[in-house]
């Protein structure tokens, strides 16, 4: 295989038959998500996989990396912008530092749910912004999905916002979520997804936030105590392409990975979906301790001067079209 990663083989089963002409030439490229094959996003990039073979009747073949052994997620984004990678399902964590007109999406309480996610993300603000990411390298195939975010630790139960004053917790390598917990009194450290589960174990921070798929796929449960469903932030996901190998594919090949892209972002949906159901029945009969009823709107409250700082930063009218979106 070249540096690219991508490899042209003649088809085997005309080589067996030792024919003299190469009738399809076999496309090879790599995609990856920073957590397990088990998983929303695992699930999400085995769909884009298989749409994407059966729509080209196997002329591409898209080979399949996951939790983060080909990177993190800022290192997986870097090399599609480079095209060593040609593919990568990534939640919207790093993105900020390539395409900064995302960061808007992850103000923490900006949507009301799942569904105003989904819509606004679908519908023209969305569609925006993935067109944002055109100039930069990537080709944006489709919003996809992480899920809504919860709060884990192991010192004590989250009641109340003063009860995060001082814990140590991982953040995403994510601007607009290291200013917003802060501004919890939490002590943030941003470090990429594959050192979390270690970092967890072996003390180095006492908590970190992620939805229950991710929670459950990266079996925290294992290394946390305490969980509080905050919900306090969306975390969208994202299916990438190098800009370059998608420009170079026919129309008709390009449909095929638009709509595959669709598909897989669908299942993936309907993986939260199904984890969210399930999730904290699960991670209790695990052991966790989870808090469901708390004071949302303390936590909210908390935020005040974050927001106005957010406003100030990316418009009031800009984060009001997203909060009032039907
Ligand atoms: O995309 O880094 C994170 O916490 C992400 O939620 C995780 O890697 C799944």
């Amino acid at each position: 295989m070249n540096r690219i990663g991508r490899i042209t083989l003649a088809v085997a089963g005309a080589l067996t038959l030792g024919l003299a002409s190469v009738t399809h030439a076999q496309v090879v490229m790599r995609n990856s998500v920073s957590i397990a094959q088990n998983s929303h996003q695992g699930n999400g990039i085995d769909v884009l996989s298989q749409e994407v073979e059966k729509g080209t009747k196997g002329r591409i073949i898209i080979k399949n990396f996951f939790s983060g052994s080909l990177g993190g997620e800022r290192e997986s984004i870097e090399s599609v912008q480079l095209g060593t990678q040609e593919l990568t399902g990534t939640s919207t964590g790093p993105i900020p530092n390539f395409v900064p007109a995302v960061k808007i999406l992850d103000i923490p309480f900006l949507f009301r749910d799942k569904a105003h996610a989904r819509a606004v993300l679908d519908g023209p603000i969305g569609q925006a912004l993935l067109k944002e990411f055109d100039s930069k390298g990537f080709k944006a195939l489709a919003w996809s999905e992480n899920g809504v975010r919860h709060m884990t630790n192991n010192k004590r139960p989250i009641n109340l916002p003063d009860d995060l004053k001082g814990l140590k917790m991982r953040t995403m390598e994510n601007p607009v979520h290291v200013a917003a917990y802060k501004g919890f009194g939490i002590i943030t450290t941003p470090m990429a997804f594959p050192e979390v589960f270690t970092a967890l174990q072996q003390g180095v921070v006492d908590g970190q936030e992620n939805p229950l798929s991710v929670i459950m796929a990266a079996k925290f449960e294992q290394v946390q105590k305490y969980m509080t469903l905050t919900a306090h932030v969306y975390s969208p996901a994202l299916l990438l392409m190098n800009k370059a190998s998608f420009d170079k594919l026919s129309p008709a090949d390009q449909k095929v990975f638009l709509d595959a892209a669709k598909l897989a972002a669908a299942a993936t949906r309907a993986r939260v979906d199904k984890d969210d159901a399930s999730g904290v029945a699960d991670l209790r009969a695990k052991g966790m301790n989870i808090i469901e009823n708390f004071d949302k709107a303390a936590f909210v409250a908390k935020l005040a001067p974050v927001f106005t700082q957010f406003e100030k930063e990316f418009g009031k009218d800009k984060i009001d079209a997203i909060r009032n979106y039907k």
